[in-house]
This record gives structure tokens, sequence and C-alpha cells, in this order.
């Protein structure tokens, strides 16, 4: 076994127990209310799922484990001074509550490239994908076709007991990931380089492997998809994509399928979708003033037009935060540390100057604040990688750092099958009193 297996298993044990003890002796005190107005607003803020690896508040951001973005680039353990974290160590921290050596981290990175092989059937359905079929349908259609391999499904079927689920889950989970950057390059050589294939670097770390794959090769856009494949891995259990994971793993469907699902809601221009989104209006901003320099007058009209067309300014928005993404803020600062007199970047710099008082003078939009898909696109431009269809693909594979650990736990924790209960229209105009 190794030795993260060993002690995800001596961890486990004590707070599964702790869960136990919560639902046997606990379960009937009163954690919440809810309203009419949670239901149809879709859930937001009701206290519902129960989610070890991170938190966000409202008016702070997200906490790993405890830590603020700011506090893991301290303490997640890097390849260099100047570098930025390993998101190896993060999921080290979100499975373990603890934070990782620089020699724990190496590990898991073995594990994973030992790990990355892919079945050469996995490539022939991607290739079998139409050239306009969304990258992110390549990814679903990818992960399906692997889960043929899955280790829990071997094992269900074999008639293995509850308390045995985590164990051939962790197998899923470890090999998954490792496997996501090899596909999600892949992906990306077929749309945009002719299939045109470049083999992972053994010498690599996860994230630096990736950008390689894909045909880049700096130390600073190493540090880039390191730190980008940090600060996207998760945002607590409520978010579409985390929360469609855990729904679909919860009917013991096995990991492949349930990230597929959780990754297909990541898809939605709500969500993930969003970071080609912004670029997208970007460059439609460019387009209609004819130049690469905007005036902010210039683009404030622009973003006049698009809310009185009834849009929504992309990558502006939270369903919980109500303060600027601290993902935003940290990819901000690595641009205004590398990528100087950027005339795309000037735009999003510009945007979030503008963009706020007009959503403010609104008076609907909650947070008129930007989320982190106002800032990722134009990162990855700055380093030539311009197309935005493939953008939310990076997202979903950081995305898997996050739901994957959660789904581990959820194993762990023998969480049980979720089905809330759904009423008619009626039923709530009874209980408003708006009918007998
Ligand atoms: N531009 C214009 N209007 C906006 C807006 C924006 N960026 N954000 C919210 N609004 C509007 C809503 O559409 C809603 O209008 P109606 O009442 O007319 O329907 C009103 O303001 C109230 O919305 P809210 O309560 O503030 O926001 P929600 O919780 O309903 O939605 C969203 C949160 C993120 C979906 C929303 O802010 C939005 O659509 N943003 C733009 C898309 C985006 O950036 N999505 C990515 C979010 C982060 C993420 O998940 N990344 O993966």
């Amino acid at each position: 076994m190794s030795s993260l297996k060993t002690k995800f298993a001596a961890k486990a044990v004590p707070v599964a127990a702790e869960v136990k003890t919560l639902f046997k002796e606990y379960g009937s005190t009163v954690i919440g209310q809810v309203t009419i107005e949670s239901v149809i607003d879709g859930m937001k803020g009701l206290p519902s799922l129960l989610t070890l690896t991170s938190k966000l508040d409202p008016q702070e951001g997200i906490r790993f484990r405890g830590y603020s973005i700011p506090e893991l680039q301290e303490k997640l353990p890097k390849l260099g001074p100047d570098d930025e974290p390993l998101p190896e160590g993060l999921f080290y921290l979100m499975l373990l509550d603890e934070l990782p050596t620089l020699a724990d981290v190496m590990e898991i990175g073995k594990e994973w490239k030992d790990r990355a092989a892919i079945p050469d059937y996995v490539y022939k359905v991607i290739d079998a994908m139409p050239m306009d079929s969304a990258p992110m349908a390549d990814l679903s259609a990818g992960i399906l076709a692997l889960a043929t391999e899955s280790k829990f499904l071997q094992a269900y079927n074999s008639g293995i007991g509850k308390k045995d689920y985590w164990d051939s889950t962790y197998e899923d989970v470890m090999t998954l990931i490792a496997q996501l950057p090899v596909i999600a390059a892949y992906i990306y050589r077929k749309h945009y380089f002719k299939g045109n294939v470049i083999p992972a670097d053994p010498k690599l770390d996860w994230s630096a492997n990736l950008a390689h794959m894909m045909g880049y090769d700096s130390p600073e856009i190493y540090k880039l998809f390191r730190m980008y494949l940090t600060i996207h891995a998760d945002h607590e259990g409520g978010n579409v994509s985390a929360h469609a994971v855990h729904l679909v793993a919860s009917a013991l469907s096995n990991p492949y399928y349930s990230y597929a699902a959780g990754m297909l809601g990541l898809a939605g221009p709500l969500h993930g979708y969003a970071n080609q989104e912004v670029v997208a209006w970007i460059l439609d901003i460019l387009k209609e003033m004819g130049t690469e320099n905007p005036t902010k007058q210039q683009i404030h009209d622009f973003c006049e037009k698009t809310i009185g067309a009834g849009r929504v300014i992309p990558g502006y928005g939270h369903a919980v935060l109500r303060k600027t993404d601290p993902r935003f803020e940290a990819q901000c600062e690595f641009a205004s540390k590398y990528c100087k007199g950027d005339n795309f970047i000037q735009v999003v710099n510009d945007l979030y100057e503008i963009v706020p008082p007009i959503l403010g003078s609104l008076g609907k939009v909650k947070n008129p604040w930007p989320n982190v898909d106002a800032y990722s696109g134009s990162l990855l431009r700055h380093y030539g990688i311009n197309e935005a269809p493939y953008y939310t693909v990076l997202f979903a594979v950081s995305r898997a750092l996050g739901v994957l650990a959660s789904l581990l736990w959820d194993r762990a924790l023998g969480l049980q099958i979720e089905r809330p209960s759904s009423f008619t229209l009626e039923w709530f105009q009874e209980k408003a009193g708006i009918k007998k």
C-alpha cells in the first residue's frame, strides 16, 4: 500500500466514527431553515452537504482545510522559492487535513506518473468524436470510455461489503487524476495541432507535464499551470460540478461516471464555461471597437450594451461569494509579476474598475465583483494558448483534485444516497397560505 493510502485509511477510521456519532446521537439537531425562497432560488446557502475538503466564506473566499490561497502559497511545498505550490500538495492537504512535506508531494507525483497509462481504445473513442464537438464533450467521452477500467466497479461486482468501498475508490481516484493531463493534452492536440501528440516527460511534475504535452514549455508557463491547477481545485461541496459528482456518486456510480457527470455541469455558461466566454466577450469588444486598446469609455459602453441585451457579464458575480474572488486576485498578482504590457490583460484590469459599479447600479446583482473566470483565459492567452473553447478542460483537470478527494471521503464515511423531496406547485402555495 502506498503511504498516502495507509495514511488515509488511518485518518478515515476516527473521522467516520465522528460522523456516525453525529448522525446517531445528534441527528435531530436543527441546523437551518428551508424557505420557499431557498427552493426557488436554487437552494443557495441551504446547509445540506457534508464536505471536508474546503469551505467557501462569502466575505473571505475559499479556504482549503482552513488555509486561504495566500496561506497555501506560503505553506505548500514548491520546487523553488520563487515558484507556485504544487497541486499534488493541495490534494494531500484536502485528503489528509495535514500540510505535506516536499517528500510527500514527490511521492504522490511519482504515484500519478506510474498510473498515467491510457488504454488505446480511449484514444479511439476521442478520435471518433467529430472535430466540431466541444473539447468538454471529448473529455466526458474519454472519461466514460475509461470507466471500463474502474477498480470500484470490479470490486463491487465481485461482492465487496460497504466498509471496503473506499479501498477500490482510492485506486480509481488516483488513477483518474493521473490520467487526466494525458487525456486533456490529447484532446488539445487533436483539436488544434492535427493530432500531433507530445509524450509526457517523466522529469516533469503533474502540472508542468500538462503544459508540456499541450506543447508549451517554459519555467514561467509551468508556474502558471501549477497555480492554475491549484486554485481551481475545489470550492466546497455545493457548486454545480462538486455537487453533481457527489450526487451521482451517492448512487454508488463509479468515480469515472461521477466525475464525468460533474464536469458536464462545469461545462455550463454559469459555471466553468464562463472562462471561455470571458475571452470571447472581450474579443467582441475589441472587434466592435476596431482596436486592441479600447478606451475605458468604449469598454463601459460595451458592458451597458451587454446588459441592455439581457445578457450577463461573464466572469462577474457569484452565487455565494460577496467580494472579489481570491482566485481572481491570485491570478492578477501573477499577471502583474509576469505579464507586463499585455493589452488583453489591460482590458481585463480595466473591466475590474468598470464592471462592479455598473452591476451595482442594477440593484439586483448580489455580488458585482469578479470571479475566478474573469482572469484565467487572459493568462493562458498571454502564453499563446488562444483556443478559448478548450479552457474549461483545464478547469476540469484541476477540479478533479477536490471533487475526487471528496468522493473518496464520501465512501470512507459511508455517506448515504442523496434523495431530497420535491413537491408540486399547489403544495408550496398551500404552505404559503395562497391556496387551501
Ligand atoms: N451580469 C449581469 N447580471 C448579473 C450578473 C452578471 N455578471 N450576475 C448576476 N446577475 C443578475 C442575475 O442574472 C439575476 O438577474 P434576474 O433576477 O433578472 O434573473 C440577478 O442579477 C440576481 O442574481 P444573483 O443572485 O446576484 O446571482 P446568482 O446567484 O443567481 O447567479 C451567477 C450567480 C454566477 C450564475 C451569476 O452571477 C452570473 O450569471 N455570472 C456571470 C457568469 C459567470 O461568470 N459564471 C461563473 C461563476 C463562477 C463559477 O462558477 N466559475 O466556474
